[in-house]
C-alpha cells in the first residue's frame, strides 16, 4: 500500500517551493542590485575601439561586411599594425583625467582579430600583425593599479571566421539548419575566447557586442552568462547577449524617455566613427559632451564615451582634450555627479538634475550661461542653502504664491548671480530639508 498525500499536504508542498522559488529570485535580484552598484555610482566610462581598422582608418570590420573594401584588402591591414607608440599607462592617465570610473576596450571586433594571446587558431595581433604582442595585459594591469574597474568588449559573431554562418552582406558561408556540427564548432571557439578572456584579465564588466544574428539559445548565452558568473560572481554583462545581460545598451542617440532596464549606458562616439579614421574631422566639443553626459546621468544613466586610438597606439590630440576639459569639469562637479542618482522630473525643473544618495542634495544642472531667476516647481521640502558646485558662492531663493493652510508647495524662484558661471555647465546645490519630496498634483488646494 503507497503512502497517498492528501490534498491538503499537496498544497503546503505548492506553497512551500513557491515561497522558496520566490525567496531565490529575490535573493538573486538582490545579488545583482549589490554588484550594480559601482556601475550605478561609476556615471562615466570610456570606451575603446583600437583594431587593424586604424590602419586605413576605414570603418571597423563593416568596411569589408559592407563591400566598401574586400575582405583581403580589409585583412592586409595586418601588416601595418605596429602599436609602436602604444603607452597603457599614458593611456589610463589620460582616461583617469577624464574623471572615467570604468573603460572598455575592444577585445575582438567582428573582424576576428584578438588583441590578445588567443590559443585559439584565429587572427591575433601577437600572431599577425608588427605588433607582435598581447595588448590587453599591460593595459588592464595599468587599470587596476589606477583603481579604475576593468571592461573587455567582445564581438559575438565573427564575420572572418570559417565557420561563422554570416561573412558579408548578402552573403552567408552556410545556414545553420543545414550544418549544425560547424555552427556547434563557431559556438565552441567563441566559448573558448570568452573563457580566455575570463580566465586571463578577470574583467570586471564583459560588453558584448554582435549579438542581433542569431538568438539567445543559438548563441547559449545563458550558458554564457553563468560561466563569466561562476568565474567571478561580480562580473557585470551588458545588455547584449540576447536578454541575458544586466543593463541596457542605447547607442550613439541619447534617450529621451528612460530606458527598459534598471541599468543603463549611453555609448557614444566622439567624432562619426569608432576606430581612428583621419578623414573623420566631426569632434564632438567638450560643451557638447559635457551637456549630453549631464543629461545622461540625470536619467540615472553612465556614459561611455568612445576613443580611436591610431594604430600606433597613439591617441589624436582632439580626443585627449575633450577627455580633458571633461575631467576639469568633472573634477569641480564630483558632488553632483558620482554616486548621484536620477534627478527630478523636467516638470520640476527645465534642465538635467541629480539627487544625493541619501536624498537630501539636489543638483541642477543650468545650461548654457544662465543667469536672472531660474524656477524649480512642486518641491516640498525647505531648502536649508543653495551653494554653487566648486565654487561655493550662497545664492539666495524665494518661495512665492505659497497658500498658508494648503499642502501644495510655492514655487520657488533661484536668483542666479552674474559670474558665477562655469565654462560649461553650472550646478547648483539645494541643501534640503530632509530626504527630496515632489507635489505632482493638479494645482489647487490638493
Ligand atoms: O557593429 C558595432 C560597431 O562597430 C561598434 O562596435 C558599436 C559600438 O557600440 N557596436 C556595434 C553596433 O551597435
Amino acid at each position: 500500500m503507497f503512502y497517498k498525500p492528501g490534498k491538503g499536504l499537496l498544497i503546503l508542498l505548492f506553497f512551500v517551493l513557491a515561497f522558496q522559488a520566490h525567496s531565490q529570485q529575490k535573493t538573486n535580484a538582490d545579488s545583482i542590485r549589490k554588484k550594480m552598484e559601482w556601475f550605478e555610482d561609476a556615471k562615466l566610462g570610456i570606451f575603446i575601439h583600437w583594431g587593424i581598422y586604424a590602419v586605413d582608418g576605414i570603418d571597423e570590420s563593416w568596411s569589408f561586411y559592407n563591400k566598401k573594401v574586400t575582405w583581403p584588402a580589409y585583412m592586409n591591414q595586418l601588416k601595418g599594425f605596429t602599436a609602436s607608440k602604444y603607452d597603457p599607462k599614458d593611456w589610463v592617465d589620460l582616461i583617469a583625467s577624464s574623471g572615467a570610473q570604468y573603460a572598455v576596450i575592444t577585445t575582438k571586433h567582428h573582424d576576428g582579430v584578438a588583441l590578445w594571446n588567443t590559443k585559439e587558431k584565429h587572427y591575433s595581433t601577437v600572431k599577425h600583425t608588427p605588433a607582435k604582442r598581447d595588448l590587453l595585459t599591460p593595459f588592464y594591469n595599468e587599470l587596476r593599479k589606477a583603481n579604475i574597474k576593468a571592461g573587455a568588449y567582445f564581438s559575438l559573431l565573427d564575420w572572418s571566421h570559417p565557420d561563422y554562418p554570416a561573412f558579408i552582406k548578402d552573403s552567408v558561408r552556410y545556414k545553420l539548419e543545414d550544418d549544425p556540427a560547424r555552427w556547434n564548432r563557431f559556438r565552441t571557439f567563441f566559448q573558448s575566447q570568452i573563457n580566455e578572456i575570463s580566465n586571463q584579465f578577470n574583467p570586471d564588466l564583459f560588453w558584448f557586442d554582435g549579438d542581433w544574428e542569431h538568438s539567445a539559445e543559438e548563441w547559449e548565452s545563458q550558458k554564457v552568462r553563468a560561466g563569466i558568473l561562476q568565474k567571478n560572481p561580480n562580473a557585470i554583462i551588458n545588455g547584449r547577449l540576447m536578454g541575458y545581460g544586466d543593463y541596457d545598451t542605447p547607442e550613439q542617440n541619447i534617450p529621451v524617455s528612460r530606458p527598459k532596464y534598471n541599468w543603463w549606458e549611453l555609448c557614444m562616439t566622439i567624432n562619426n566613427n569608432w576606430g581612428f579614421q583621419h578623414k573623420d574631422t566631426n569632434w564632438k566639443t567638450p560643451m557638447e559632451i559635457i551637456t549630453l553626459f549631464a543629461d545622461a546621468v540625470s536619467h540615472g544613466g553612465n556614459l561611455l564615451l568612445d576613443i580611436g586610438p591610431r594604430e600606433d597606439g597613439t591617441i589624436p590630440e582632439e580626443q585627449r582634450n575633450v577627455l580633458t576639459e571633461l575631467g576639469k569639469w568633472n573634477k569641480k562637479h564630483a558632488s553632483a555627479i558620482f554616486g548621484t542618482r536620477a534627478g527630478i522630473p523636467q516638470g520640476h525643473f527645465y534642465g538635467p538634475s541629480t539627487i544625493s544618495k541619501d536624498s537630501t542634495s539636489l543638483f541642477l544642472f543650468l545650461q548654457g550661461h544662465t543667469s536672472g531667476q531660474i524656477l524649480v516647481k512642486g518641491l516640498t521640502n525647505a531648502i536649508k542653502e543653495i551653494t554653487v558646485v566648486g565654487d561655493g558662492t550662497k545664492i539666495k531663493h524665494k518661495v512665492v504664491g505659497k497658500i498658508s493652510w494648503s499642502p501644495v508647495p510655492g514655487l520657488v524662484y533661484i536668483d542666479i548671480p552674474e559670474g558665477i558661471q562655469d565654462k560649461y555647465i553650472t550646478v547648483l546645490e539645494l541643501k534640503l530639508e530632509g530626504p527630496v519630496k515632489l507635489y505632482t498634483g493638479h494645482g489647487g488646494f490638493q
